[in-house]
């Protein structure tokens, strides 16, 4: 099997593409000559949903969550120029207690039949990079770096640093430009450095500082060095406005899915770059990890091309109130009770938000942290589930914005937690799945219900909009479902958000088709694309590049 890749997209067939269970991968790998004395690592960059992984008979980790990163310390199970054994059992399940949440429900002849409350399809296996690396026994093993404050020409950074291991050590800190010279210097693990003639990190010039870190041994001698790319920027809330460097942002751009055809959710390099270089086409600044963390190279790209990212948790789906019929013949039940969405399930979600901080808090390109898509946020369990948990993500990170992605039916009234929250992300279908096709009334609609929401005097974000839209359909009368009547749907939401100032963003949903599971509501996938799944603009790709850009 190849990896990174969804097996489930690899192999033809019903069977393997809804299997449902354990699968196994294994395979010898040799370990570098020049690696002896070296602390050696096994690092897997996903494994969806859950993993167990031994070297020879050994087991040496295992991890629960399919979109972060886990390592092993395998040094001595391994000998440098010898062979190792390297299996993962990856298992696909979805149950009450995962992120995202689900249950396997079993048919009467026995078949298991995997359910679960979104419609992307659960593409899983080792979705990403599994590496074997090498570090000195005595390393890094984490560096945060934060802007401290931005004065005029200067700025002062904080940061910290942490050190594994036994030697003696002390650590010393340089700070490089983008040209590698030297910009300020400090002593320590942790500390401020000061750094003159800054170059601030902007959305379209993500400008990259390094910060060099050098752990030298009681002799002076060098024992590790450890480069952490940053950018100085701020990221704050005034009011209804969204501020970068206390200047205020407008987000254009797009919900997407790490997806593509033979691939499934599997990571693959060229396609990420396209996909970048078509925001860049189309004018937009910015995107949502919709609706789990990407691959870190996607990060990766967006500090460096000054893209902004809103970075979202695998929470999606914790609604069991959508109306979608999502549960077929299982009938009614409560999002949170002691046998649906409960403490344990709580607890899974605490830890992706941990492990989404901890991988991401150094990348100047998120500036918003999205804890949940589309929660059941209508029920007074609702609170006593997210207090804590924003609680715990600002403790983590005290520089960023919090915030979830509320679903249509939690208006005003009804939503029991948005006041917990930093900045307001709305997915709204009108005109869609309400008053489908009736441009007019949805216009209505949405403009009286977002001028109810700018009340609450914080900026709002549009993370979701859009209509499903079949490439070639045409109609003289804008039929939904035709290229002519995603045009006409996504105009009239602009119309009304340069109506209120207090919309400080427009994300469409979808970048690009994706596929999702079976259901009367998705004709090969979900299509509401302004991309197909194979990335050819439909009409609306022109009519966003000629708002986005101008001078398309
Ligand atoms: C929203 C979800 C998103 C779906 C979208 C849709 O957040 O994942 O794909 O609706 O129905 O509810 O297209």
């Amino acid at each position: 099997m190849p990896v990174p890749a969804s097996f489930n997209a690899v192999l033809p067939g019903r069977d393997a593409h809804h299997y449902i269970g354990d699968v196994w991968y294994q395979r010898i790998v040799q370990v570098p000559r020049g690696w002896d004395g070296e602390r050696i690592v096994l690092r897997l960059d996903a494994a969806t949903h859950r993993a167990v992984v031994w070297v020879g008979d050994t087991q040496v980790t295992e991890h629960e969550g399919g979109y972060t990163p886990f390592e092993a310390d395998v040094t001595e199970h391994v000998r440098a120029g010898e062979q190792m054994r390297v299996t993962v059992v990856v298992n696909t399940e979805l149950h009450w207690h995962s992120i995202p949440p689900g249950f396997v429900q079993e048919l009467e002849d026995g078949r298991l039949l995997q359910q679960y409350f979104h419609d992307f399809f659960n593409y899983a296996g080792l979705n990403r990079s599994v590496w074997l690396h090498a570090t000195p026994r005595t390393h890094v093993s984490d560096v945060t770096v934060t802007t401290a404050e931005v004065d005029g020409q200067s700025s002062t950074i904080g940061y910290v640093v942490a050190v594994a291991g036994d030697d003696m050590h002390s650590v010393r800190i340089v700070v490089r430009d983008a040209d590698g010279a030297a910009v300020a210097r400090a002593d320590g693990a942790e500390g401020t450095a000061r750094i003159e003639r800054v170059q601030l990190w902007r959305p379209g010039a993500g400008y990259l500082y390094t910060l060099e870190v050098t752990l030298l041994g009681a002799g002076g001698e060098v024992v590790d060095v450890y480069p952490q790319p940053f950018g100085v920027r701020t990221v704050a809330v005034d009011g209804h406005r969204f501020l970068i460097n206390g200047e205020p942002f407008q987000f254009t751009g797009f919900g997407k899915h790490e997806d593509f055809p033979v691939h499934g959710r599997g990571f693959d390099l060229a396609v990420m770059v396209h996909d970048f270089q078509l925001m860049l086409w189309i004018g937009a600044n910015s995107f949502r990890t919709s609706h789990y963390p990407y691959d870190e190279a996607f990060l990766d790209y967006a500090d460096r091309h000054g893209v902004v990212v809103i970075d979202e948790t695998a929470a999606v789906g914790l609604n069991l109130d959508t109306g979608a019929g999502v549960l077929n013949q299982a009938g009614p039940m409560d999002t949170y009770s002691d046998t649906t969405i409960d403490a344990p399930t709580q607890q899974t979600h605490r830890q992706a938000i941990r492990e989404l901080i901890a991988r991401d808090k150094n990348h100047p390109s998120v500036v918003i942290w999205s804890i949940a898509n589309e929660p059941d946020t209508i029920p007074p369990a609702a609170r006593a589930y997210f207090e804590p948990l924003v609680a715990e993500t600002r403790r983590l990170d005290p520089t960023r914005p919090v915030a979830f992605a509320n679903f249509m039916t939690a208006t005003p009234e009804r939503d029991v937690i948005s006041d917990l929250f930093d900045v307001l992300l709305l997915n709204r279908y009108y005109g869609w799945y309400a008053n489908t096709g009736d441009l007019i009334t949805a216009e209505r609609l949405l403009e009286a219900e977002l001028r109810q929401w700018a009340q609450r005097g914080k900026p709002i974000v549009m993370t979701e909009y859009g209509a499903d839209t079949q490439p070639g359909l045409h109609s003289m009368t804008n039929e939904p479902w035709s290229e002519e009547f995603q045009v006409e749907l996504l105009a009239m939401y602009h119309r009304v958000f340069d109506r209120i100032d207090a919309v400080v963003g427009e994300q469409i949903w979808n970048f690009a088709d994706f596929a999702t599971r079976s259901g009367i509501t998705r004709v090969d996938g979900n299509k509401k694309g302004v991309f197909t799944r194979d990335r050819r603009p439909k009409a609306s790709a022109h009519a966003l590049r000629r708002r986005w850009r101008g001078d398309a």
